[in-house]
């Protein structure tokens, strides 16, 4: 007899745990050695599918959605990031859309902090130089980095990530200032302090840390009048996307020497990382490992599964932007 539960394409490997799940209760369509999917692929699995697991790898534009087969009628996607996703155009072809907020607050926030200690105490250089056999023993100005303690940090985006950092930050002694759209109320902001622009933020802070979303109005914003209004030998640390910095103009103000150095876990036209950036010793480089955690990347399969089982059984998606 056919298989009558509904039918998922998942567009990506997905952790062990979460597929076991996804399988008890439906008929799923695996991507089981994770290759990237051709658009004839992806046309073939939508083909009979009543919903999908979807990831920031694969791009869902009007076009996508106006191709869309009918029966297609809910896309969860396994990231907390949707820029991926043109939700007007699910909204006007009466798609679910959700992703998985909250679960990997905590798990970006440490990558923040990675980015930060590795860039500030020149982490890559140092561990180059060991495994590179080049370390002829120490001298009192070998690797010598930026002290953290009574430094001052800015966030760009005090969301549940800027806050999570905010928190490791104040740990470790930094003053926490941010920018965001609006204030927070005090309670929700971490003691940090509020600035209306970036204008103020930028020349008061020795870090800089993006964690806002990639939007039209995000794009690029780290250019070259940006890293001008940085301090002198300050840090910038980019965990959140890629397309928010023009790195030619960061590459430009390390090698100028007005960026001490940078940690980035995120690159523009990931995976094809520019190699002249990670060619920089000063920039702390890691490859989009944010979420990745065991008990994030299951957590966050789990919030797509919850996604689909609301939508299955009639009920409002837990996690649903549409
Ligand atoms: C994801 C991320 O793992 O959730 C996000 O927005 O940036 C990552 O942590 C990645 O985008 C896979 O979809």
């Amino acid at each position: 007899m056919a298989d009558q539960r509904p039918t998922i394409f998942v567009t990506r490997r997905l952790p062990p745990a979460v597929t076991e799940r996804l399988v008890e209760t439906y008929d799923a369509r695996l991507n089981e050695d994770d290759h990237p999917l051709s658009d004839a692929e992806l046309k073939a699995g939508l083909a009979d599918a009543d919903g999908v697991i979807t990831a920031s790898s694969t791009s869902w534009d009007e076009a996508r959605f106006a191709s869309l087969p009918e029966r297609v009628k809910i896309v969860t996607t396994f990231s907390v990031g949707f820029e991926h996703i043109d939700l007007d155009a699910a909204k006007a072809r009466g798609v679910r859309v959700g992703n998985t907020p909250e679960v990997l607050t905590e798990a970006v926030a440490d990558i923040a902090m990675l980015c930060l200690l590795g860039a500030a105490r020149r982490g890559w250089e140092a561990q180059s130089m060991l495994r590179e056999g080049r370390w002829k023993g120490w001298h009192t100005t070998q690797l010598v980095g930026m002290e953290l303690a009574g430094k001052k940090l800015g966030i760009v985006g005090m969301g549940r990530i800027g806050r999570a950092t905010a928190r490791r930050a104040k740990g470790f002694g930094i003053e926490v200032h941010y920018h965001n759209r609006r204030p927070l109320g005090a309670g929700e902001d971490e003691g940090a302090t509020f600035h209306a622009n970036l204008e103020t933020l930028l020349p008061a802070v020795d870090i800089v840390s993006l964690s806002c979303p990639a939007t039209p109005e995000t794009m690029r914003m780290v250019d070259a009048a940006f890293l001008a209004k940085m301090r002198p030998g300050s840090i910038l640390v980019n965990t959140a996307r890629g397309a928010l910095v023009d790195e030619a103009a960061l590459m430009a103000a390390l090698d100028s020497g007005h960026l001490f150095a940078a940690g980035l876990d995120v690159f523009d036209n990931e995976p094809n990382v520019d190699p002249k950036l990670v060619r920089y010793e000063n920039i702390y480089a890691l490859p989009h490992i944010g979420s990745a955690t065991v008990d994030t990347r299951n957590a966050m399969g789990f919030c797509c599964l919850d996604n689909l089982d609301a939508f299955f059984t009639g009920k409002p998606l837990p996690f649903g932007l549409v």
